[in-house]
């Protein structure tokens, strides 16, 4: 099947066929050699939800989220939180561990939100202001539609874990932090499909920085519907021009005003 698929997926994306071939999600995490698990939408929520080994937000089901108005824009839906938060230190990857990955074509962004008051459950994820931390797009031409894209490259076709591996900025002031990583697929025309899944982080280290207003962004808020990278049809153009939507990715040195380094 490992050459069917994509064939299929380019038929299907040629014709707007709406979506039906499962493409998983974000199922778990690792930091160094340690797993975390995540939540399971194919499994029972009962087994799943308050259960002191969970990190994740709840994701329902694997269906994308369409409209960059949408609240579940933030963490999916619907979104409850964790009651445990996976260890880190500052400086170390979190590897997110996707099953069954199947769009090719899009931008993948990593955010953080700082949890204020020592606890990221009772944080309104739509007001928590996310600073971007990552992001990859199109690595390689001949255009966008044909050319590989992050998204097709970390994955395996297979069923075998696809790992993408994000740092955290070493110089992050410690804390817990929700974590939220977004898969925007944009093989069908002018119809994008947003797929973000949250955890919640413990933050260890010697940083002591927060990024500066200008990097922090609202879901929703961060995106435009009119986002030429947004809406937009990949097949139109021979172009290899994309803008990854959501501002520049914090660096970890940019602090408060970027004319006043260290004073
Ligand atoms: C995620 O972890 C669960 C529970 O340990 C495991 O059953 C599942 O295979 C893992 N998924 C991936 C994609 O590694
Ligand atoms: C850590 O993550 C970065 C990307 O953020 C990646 O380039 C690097 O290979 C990762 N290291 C490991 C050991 O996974
Ligand atoms: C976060 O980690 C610190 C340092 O290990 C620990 O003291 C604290 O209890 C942890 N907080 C939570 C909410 O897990
Ligand atoms: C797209 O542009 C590239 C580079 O300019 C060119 O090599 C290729 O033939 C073009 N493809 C089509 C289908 O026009
Ligand atoms: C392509 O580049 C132009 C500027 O040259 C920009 O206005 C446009 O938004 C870009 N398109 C995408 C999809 O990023
Ligand atoms: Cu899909």
């Amino acid at each position: 099947m490992a050459v069917t698929v994509p064939l299929l997926l380019a038929v299907l994306a040629a014709f707007s066929v709406p979506d039906v071939l499962a493409h998983g999600g974000l199922a778990n995490y690792t930091v160094g050699e340690t797993w975390y698990r995540g939540y399971d939408p194919d499994l029972p929520a009962a087994d799943q939800l308050g259960q002191p080994w969970m990190i994740q937000r709840q994701w329902a089901s694997i269906d994308p989220i369409f409209s960059v108005d949408d609240k579940y824009m933030a963490c999916n839906k619907p979104g409850v939180p964790p009651p445990s938060y996976i260890p880190i230190q500052a400086g170390e990857n979190i590897t997110a561990v996707y099953w069954y990955w199947l769009h090719p074509v899009g931008p993948m962004t990593a955010w953080l939100a700082y949890c204020p008051r020592d606890d990221c459950t009772e944080v309104d994820v739509n007001q928590a202001e996310w600073f971007k931390i990552w992001e990859a797009g199109l690595l390689e031409g001949p255009n966008l539609a044909e050319g590989i894209w992050y998204q097709k490259q970390f994955q395996h076709w297979d069923g075998s874990p696809d790992l993408w591996p994000v740092t955290i900025p070493k110089s992050l002031k410690p804390g817990l932090y929700m974590v939220r990583h977004e898969i925007l697929s944009i093989h069908i025309e002018n119809k994008p499909q947003f797929y973000p899944e949250c955890a919640h982080l413990n933050i260890t280290g010697t940083g002591t920085v927060l990024p500066p207003k200008e990097y922090l962004k609202k879901f929703p808020g961060a995106y435009d519907a009119n986002d030429p990278s947004i809406n937009i049809n990949v097949y139109a153009t021979n172009t290899t021009n994309y803008t990854i939507p959501g501002g520049p990715i914090w660096d970890g040195f940019t602090i408060v005003d970027k004319y006043c380094l260290g004073c």
